[in-house]
């Protein structure tokens, strides 16, 4: 039985909590959380004992789930690393561009991949399915990923790239199997308030992409389309019944991001916990964080300057080859 411990109970340490929970072969030990209220309701839905101290949790587990804030994974996962344990961490990889540099380094000097990033999308299986016919079409000229939010909250460009587009950046990285190498960024801004946000990017494979945020949508929507040199894969929304009803014809969007991707957050555990089992890390790798969040300050610079921006990535270690999918 492998032994979890989840750092942090929000929305995504909550849904990773359960998903252990249900799964065979694995047990949540702890849940870590300074909110002792949320602590504690999590840990007795899933028969874990609760601490507020995260560092205390890796301390006495087999493996770790970490979804804590964002500015707190750089220190769990040297903890994690230092003992060795494998790690589910989930996106953004670290805060900022300096602590993923750090992270590179320091699970390169251990010797072996423990980390998997939870960019999620690469076990969704409209997704799979775009990945799948691309392998028989030839170089991918062109990826275009379009993702609504409704989220009311305003947000800087900075705070939409990093937690929301860095899930397209991974998506475009991983279809085309290629690095961006330059980005530039469009934002439209409405009474102070980041609406949308357009990204056209080149590719180290001398295509391109284009990701296109709406930060301000009616509904929840993720989708991807890919031109190839022998065809093009389109993942569109999944099909709604439509309604005709008073002399009009609808479909329900839902404005939740969490229901679309349940199944996919299931998939990404069972994943995780087979590679603890096996001792062998698939999946995202903390390269591929690293990579992602060199986008998001060139995209960044990008916003500011008016101009496109060179995405600057060190050189590759052998641990890591190509874009982990
Ligand atoms: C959220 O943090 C996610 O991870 C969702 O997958 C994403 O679609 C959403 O935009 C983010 O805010």
């Amino acid at each position: 039985m492998i032994r979890v411990a989840v750092v942090g109970v929000g929305g995504m340490g909550a849904c990773h909590a359960r998903h252990i929970h249900d799964l065979a072969g694995a047990e949540v030990c702890w849940v870590a959380d300074p909110d002792e209220q949320a602590g504690r309701a999590l840990a007795c839905d899933v028969g874990a004992c609760w601490t507020s101290d995260g560092f205390a949790a890796i301390a006495d587990c087999d493996a770790v789930v970490i979804a804590s804030p964002d500015r707190f994974h750089a220190g769990y996962l040297d903890a994690a690393l230092a003992a060795e344990l494998a790690v589910l961490c989930e996106k953004p990889l670290t805060a900022d561009l300096a602590d993923a540099q750090r992270i590179v380094a320091h699970e390169v000097s251990v010797g072996r991949r423990l980390v998997q990033v939870g960019f999620m999308r690469v076990y969704d299986e409209r997704h799979i399915q775009v990945s799948e016919a691309l392998t028989s079409l030839g170089p991918v000229n062109h990826v275009r990923c379009v993702h609504r939010n409704t989220r009311a909250e305003a947000r800087t460009v900075r705070r939409i790239l990093v937690e929301s587009i860095i899930h397209d950046i991974h998506t475009v990285r991983w279809l085309a199997q290629a690095e961006i190498v330059e980005v530039m960024t469009t934002a439209v801004q409405r009474a102070g308030q980041t609406r949308f946000v357009l990204l056209a990017c080149r590719l180290g494979n001398d295509g391109v992409a284009t990701i296109e945020f709406d930060d301000a949508a009616a509904g929840y929507e993720v989708s991807v389309e890919v031109s190839a040199e022998h065809g093009n894969v389109l993942a569109s929304e999944p099909n709604r019944a439509l309604v005709r009803h008073a002399g009009s014809v609808s479909a329900l969007i839902g404005d939740d991001w969490f229901a679309p991707f349940l199944e996919t957050y299931r998939l990404e555990m069972r994943a995780w916990l087979n590679s603890v089992t096996s001792s062998n890390a698939t999946g995202p790798t903390v390269w591929d964080g690293y990579a992602a969040q060199a986008v998001v300050e060139a995209a960044v610079a990008s916003e500011q300057s008016g101009h496109p921006e060179a995405v600057h990535l060190d050189d590759q270690p052998s641990l890591y080859s190509g874009v982990a999918r």
